[in-house]
């Protein structure tokens, strides 16, 4: 059947032969090596386009120094003049409520706001490393270089082949976790397992806010709050600040600053951070709209701006107007002077600084276990929306991208190179494992075989997107041939290439998805046939999934009862090599 020797199983079932080409995977992180041994490059500074130019923002930095200086004497200004003074002293900053006003901050919201800090900096840190990823942001869905926005990196290359891999970024250790290039894998365990965290958190505090009067704090009734945040708003500029009412009421700035932290950013994070996933943005069929990918990643990192925004502030505030006070009133819940409240921040923050210590270490160290312990925290939602019928998110024509991202390491093998000499007419695809009629189909049989054509996106881990026609063989046409028997629940995938770190390149699908009519083997790409850098001969579509899981170059297909014995068992070469999950929806 095959050159290459074929083994049994012990239930007497042919098994593939490429089993034995895959290769473990270590379990700890050796820098050099990583990813192929991508060499460690950090990004640019944030650049920004303006029409056809590149503008560094860093030139901002003076500009919002010089702007900081005159809005401040502007308002030492107005504050001299008699009106500003009558304004000011009819709308003092704080709405007085038609209640009499309660105090204080109830011991729940006090372990909230706690929970809150410890959780956000491991969402801010795992989410600047996935940024890193891919660092441009567009408005448009497909990724063209030069038209992004912004970018942290230096203008792709045009003379050469520049992979998504090539254009991703290192972070300063302290800073990103866990700061190496291309190491979102890692990074999205941190980020999503404390989103869940946070969520849960949200939803306490959004029950109770509403259950008890302190929901009043923040959600501003009456259209008084735009005067007095505006009388707020002079006063803080004229470094004569209103008095701090805190533990009684906001002043009209101080609520609307909350009320956007609490009801606007915080379920946009959450709405534009699904929005990226590619079952969800097909399901709902987001991504040909208003919030495609990009689009949600952009909103995503305004997110991202207005809670770091919020967090320095609310630090300096917190500060500057009256330190020993504010920090009873938010740890003891007491309004005193006393030092209490100031030795329990100093305590909380070294727990927080001893987590941000720990947390890359931790990570290079021990990837293995962020990898199993995220898989336990949200592997289980992945599952559930691996469920989700992508079939509404199918594009036209006229959506096809321009360009689309190359990524992933060619075919370098002699074999793979005298197939694709004679324009693959020896390629056989050997399709076996638990089938009952195990056999290889020749170039020429597949594209004899049922054929089907899709307009759809693809959605890269790293945060890219692009749209392509896709013509090929469904999968399910092979699963008529070749009959998987009851056992098989999972189908590998095995590439050509090797991955990065060498060994053959597979991922494993579940077979519910190989029955789904968007799942190809595509030899097509945008009409013509696939090309060497895109898979050729073949590739998989699998429209619920991530990019990295649709194998290109296929060489077989090997349907297995489970995946722990392929490779180093974790579900793919990605997944084994830089600690990806093998659900991948999102
Ligand atoms: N054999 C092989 N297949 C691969 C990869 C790879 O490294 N090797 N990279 C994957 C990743 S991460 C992505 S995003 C897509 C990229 O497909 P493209 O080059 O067509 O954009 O291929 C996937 N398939
Ligand atoms: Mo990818």
């Amino acid at each position: 059947m095959s050159d290459l020797p074929s083994r049994n199983t012990p239930d007497g079932g042919s098994r593939d032969p490429l089993e034995g080409a895959l290769t473990g995977a270590p379990d700890t992180i050796d820098v050099p090596e990583w990813a192929g041994g991508i060499p460690q490059v950090g990004g640019v500074p944030p650049h920004v386009r303006v029409g056809n130019r590149w503008v560094n923002l860093l030139w901002l930095l003076p500009v919002v120094a010089a702007v900081a200086i005159v809005a401040i004497a502007a308002a030492q200004g107005l504050r001299a003049t008699k009106p500003v003074q009558n304004f000011i002293e009819t709308n003092p900053g704080t709405v007085t409520a038609p209640e009499p006003p309660y105090s204080g901050f109830p011991w729940w919201l006090r372990w909230q706001h706690l929970f809150n800090l410890f959780f956000m900096m491991f969402i801010i840190r795992a989410g600047l490393q996935i940024l890193a990823a891919h660092p441009r942001l567009y408005w448009n869905r497909n990724s063209t270089p030069g038209t992004e926005w912004l970018r942290f990196q230096k203008p792709v290359p045009t003379d050469r082949i520049w992979t998504a891999k090539e254009d991703s970024v290192s972070l300063p250790r302290w800073l990103g976790i866990p700061g190496l290039r291309h190491s979102m894998g890692l990074a999205r365990w941190w980020h999503f397992s404390f989103d869940l965290l946070w969520l849960l958190n949200g939803v306490i505090l959004f029950v109770l806010l509403f259950a008890t009067p302190q929901w009043e704090r923040i959600v501003p009734t009456s259209l008084d709050v735009f005067p007095n945040a505006l009388s707020a708003g002079i006063q803080y500029l004229s470094l004569d600040f209103p008095s701090n009412d805190g533990w009684i009421a906001y002043n009209g700035l101080q609520t609307l600053a909350y009320f956007i932290t609490v009801f606007i950013a915080a379920p946009l994070a959450l709405i534009t951070g699904l929005a990226q996933s590619p079952a969800i943005s097909n399901r709902l069929k987001l991504t040909g709209r208003v919030l495609n990918r990009q689009a949600a990643r952009t909103l995503h990192f305004f997110v991202l701006m207005w809670m770091v925004g919020f967090i320095l502030i609310h630090t300096v505030m917190i500060w500057t107007t009256g330190l020993l006070e504010n920090l009873n009133h938010i740890t003891t819940g007491d309004d005193s002077n006393a030092w209490t409240g100031f030795w329990i921040y100093l305590v909380a923050m070294a727990v927080v600084i001893v987590a941000w210590a720990i947390a890359t270490p931790f990570t290079l160290k021990h990837p293995r276990v962020v990898q199993r312990t995220g898989q336990r925290m949200v592997g289980w939602l992945k599952g559930l929306l691996q469920q989700v019928d992508p079939r509404a998110g199918q594009y036209t024509e006229s959506d096809i991208s321009t360009h689309f991202w190359p990524n992933g390491k060619m075919p370098d093998s002699d074999e793979f190179q005298a197939l694709l000499d004679n324009d693959f007419a020896d390629f056989r695809l050997r399709v076996d494992g638990l089938v009952e009629h195990p056999r290889e189909f020749g170039f020429d049989e597949l594209r004899t075989m049922p054929h089907r054509e899709q307009i759809t996106e693809h959605f890269c881990i790293q945060g890219w997107s692009g749209v392509a026609r896709w013509g090929g063989v469904p999968m399910s046409a092979i699963c008529d041939v070749v009959q998987p028997t009851p056992e098989a629940k999972w189908v590998a995938f095995y590439s050509f290439a090797d991955g990065a770190e060498g060994g053959v390149y597979y991922d494993v699908h579940s077979i519910e998805h190989m029955y789904h009519e968007l799942t190809l083997l595509a030899y097509e790409m945008n009409g013509e046939r696939l090309g060497l850098t895109y898979g050729a001969p073949l590739r998989l579509r699998n429209e619920v999934e991530l990019g990295f899981k649709m194998v290109k170059w296929i060489r077989a297909v090997e349907f297995v009862a489970d995946f722990k014995d392929l490779g180093d068992g974790e579900g793919g070469y990605n997944e084994d090599h830089e600690f990806f999950g093998y659900r991948m929806p999102i």
